[in-house]
């Protein structure tokens, strides 16, 4: 079961048919234990419509008021890659700690003013020289801590500020159009299998720049240990989605330019794409 979120109106996808949904309260909507099974019983009310490919081509990130979190090393890759570049100001040190620690890297990222939808611009910022993007499967989670869906989302990322100095974190990572969402919320009947592919493709004037997939099973922690960590002392009234870290990094000379064009795979979820603009207050 799918849910694309356009504007108040919920497309649900289920058996090759899409249902029509108006929702005045997004947050209600999915903030629910067993969202699948009133999914369910919400769709057996509905009439089947017809939709059109062309609506589908950009949608609102599936969220209003909840908060988008993210992990970090949690792929060998990410460890490696973050290593190498803060390794000249000698913060590489940290990263290694992090990846074999108990305690995971859990970061605030984004809220829905600072998020794109799939079909939307994601931003890299004009005082950064190394951007990529970081493919993440997205864990929507209810208020009560219990995995109720899946998103892909983008985690934009400066490295050169990252690797500047790790503290400067919260910078290479936050900014408008930092993040994106989509394009749906796939509300599985049982948890998304656990060899579930990620592929990341880039593009610069229609041609090829890097690709590269990798399945969701190499990485280092379980989603239910990102989840305990996350609640231990935060509460969600609304939920919250939560980036569950990248394995793909694209080769060091690499970095996007306005105008590239990003897609994100994640097999049983769909395709999240995105235009890279560099755009200074692009929410302003
Ligand atoms: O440690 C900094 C951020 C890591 C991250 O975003 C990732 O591994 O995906
Ligand atoms: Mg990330």
């Amino acid at each position: 079961m799918k849910i694309f979120k356009k504007g108040d109106q919920a497309l649900i996808n289920h058996d090759d048919r899409f249902y029509v949904h108006p929702v005045s309260n997004w947050d209600k909507f999915i903030n629910r234990d067993s969202l699948y099974q009133h999914l369910i019983a919400l769709v057996d009310s509905l009439t089947a419509v017809e939709v059109d490919a062309k609506s589908l081509e950009k949608t609102d990130p599936p969220m209003e008021n909840q908060e988008v979190w993210a992990a970090g090393v949690t792929y060998l890759k990410s460890k490696t890659a973050r290593m190498e570049e803060a390794k000249q100001a000698g913060g590489d040190h940290f990263y290694n700690k992090v990846y074999d620690a108990q305690r995971p890297e859990l970061f605030f990222k984004s809220t829905r003013q600072r998020t794109v939808g799939h079909g939307d611009l994601v931003n890299i910022r004009a005082d950064s020289t190394w951007d990529v993007p970081e493919p993440e499967l997205t864990l929507f989670i209810n208020s009560q801590g219990s995995i109720e869906g899946y998103s892909i989302g983008n985690d934009m990322s400066s490295r050169s500020i990252e690797g500047e100095n790790p503290l400067y974190l919260p910078q290479a990572k936050v900014y408008d159009g930092c993040a994106a969402l989509g394009p749906c919320l796939l509300v599985p009947e049982s948890p998304i299998a656990s060899d579930a592919r990620i592929d990341l493709q880039i593009h610069r004037e229609g041609k090829l720049m890097y690709e590269d997939s990798v399945g969701i099973d190499r990485m280092k922690r379980t989603h239910q240990e990102l989840v305990d960590y996350l609640f231990m002392e935060c509460s969600f009234p609304y939920g919250v989605f939560l980036m569950t870290g990248t394995c793909l990094v694209p080769p060091s000379e690499f970095t996007l330019k306005a105008g590239d064009m990003i897609t994100i795979s994640i097999e049983h979820i769909g395709t999240l794409k995105n235009q890279v603009t560099q755009m200074k207050g692009i929410n302003s």
